[in-house]
């Protein structure tokens, strides 16, 4: 490798696809039992959206604070330890406090608009951030273009944050569209670790999706480099025994019609994985996976605690050694 040591970049042994609390349990738990350096993690930017003259990046924020160990332990977004004075003033005006923002969280908020108006990318401002919090996994927009989630309901699309927060997803939702992801452009450190040979694991964390996941997957160029990609595409179940762990997913896919089980989830992802890890409770559902041509790891995937996110992720890094070159 000529160049000097800095400027070698580091070698990416394991690729995270994330959106937000359920995707982060594991990322967690992947930064614990790996070298974090060498985990690089491709969040959901769908969700973003420009609120109160802000740009907020929720999934990139939920993922960051987690990682920080500085976030809401029970609401999965936000950070720890808030205070509200910013809320109550801003109600006080008359001003809109259905998407609530601690008195931190709005620092990274007005942070990150301040220097991205100044012209500075997602990206960079992800990694200063991440820099400044301690974390040395690194965290990448899915692209520096903007791409929204859009829920197609029957009186109209919706911006994703307000179905889903102000509205608390109770619209009956008939698809998400994803506008702008035609024209963006994947972030090229995700395309780069995509086709590293150092590549170990590419998992697609288990957050919604339709949601979460689905962003990441429409953006061009994403669902070949996984295709060519050297390393095993592995999906980690968000549904558990036909329940959705986290939020409304078993809403949506009773409304989208698709079966709220681990099976669906399989086939959702369809000929992108090589592999697919239920939980114990959904083992009866494994031939039939595997009859997808996909590979079924069957092991505990609900993460209550940090030792449930370390063993989830070293069951699912020894799974991807199956598919290791000898
Ligand atoms: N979700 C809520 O249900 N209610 C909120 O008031 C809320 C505020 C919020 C503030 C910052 C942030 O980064 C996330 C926030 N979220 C809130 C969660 C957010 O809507 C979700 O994380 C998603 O976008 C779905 O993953």
């Amino acid at each position: 490798m000529n160049g000097s040591s800095s400027e070698k970049r580091s070698r990416v042994a394991c690729l995270a696809l994330s959106g937000g609390v359920g995707g982060a349990k594991l990322v967690v738990g992947l930064a614990r039992v790996m070298d974090p350096v060498a985990l690089l993690v491709v969040a959901n930017t769908g969700d973003d959206f420009e609120h109160l003259g802000l740009h907020i990046s929720p999934d990139i924020d939920t993922l960051t604070y987690t990682l920080a160990g500085l976030n809401h332990p029970k609401n999965g977004w936000g950070r720890a330890d808030e205070t509200w004075t910013f809320m109550a003033a801003l109600e006080a005006l008359g001003g809109e406090t259905w998407f609530r923002l601690g008195d931190g969280d709005l620092a990274t908020h007005v942070e990150r608009t301040r220097r991205l108006n100044a012209g500075e990318t997602l990206t960079a401002i992800t990694a200063d951030f991440c820099a400044r919090l301690g974390v040395s996994t690194r965290v990448v927009p899915m692209s520096d273009d903007p791409v929204r989630t859009v829920a197609e309901t029957p009186d109209g699309p919706l911006a994703f944050q307000h179905y889903f927060v102000r509205d608390r997803c109770q619209p009956v939702v008939k698809g998400f569209r994803f506008a702008g992801a035609a024209e963006a452009r994947a972030n090229p450190s995700f395309l780069e670790a995509l086709a590293d040979p150092g590549l170990s694991a590419v998992v697609i964390c288990p957050s919604n999706p339709f949601i979460s996941v689905d962003p990441i997957l429409t953006l061009p160029e994403v669902r070949a480099g996984l295709a060519a990609s050297p390393a095993p595409v592995i999906a980690v179940s968000p549904i558990v025994g036909g329940r959705a762990i986290k939020g409304p997913t078993a809403k949506m896919m009773r409304e989208l019609g698709i079966p709220c089980t681990a099976l669906a989830v399989a086939r959702h992802y369809g000929d992108l994985l090589d592999g697919f890890v239920v939980d114990s409770e959904d083992e009866a559902l494994a031939d039939q996976v595997r009859e997808l041509g996909v590979e079924v790891l069957v092991t505990k995937t609900v993460m209550e605690s940090l030792e449930d996110r370390m063993s989830l992720a070293r069951a699912v890094l020894d799974f991807a050694g199956r598919w290791r070159r000898p």
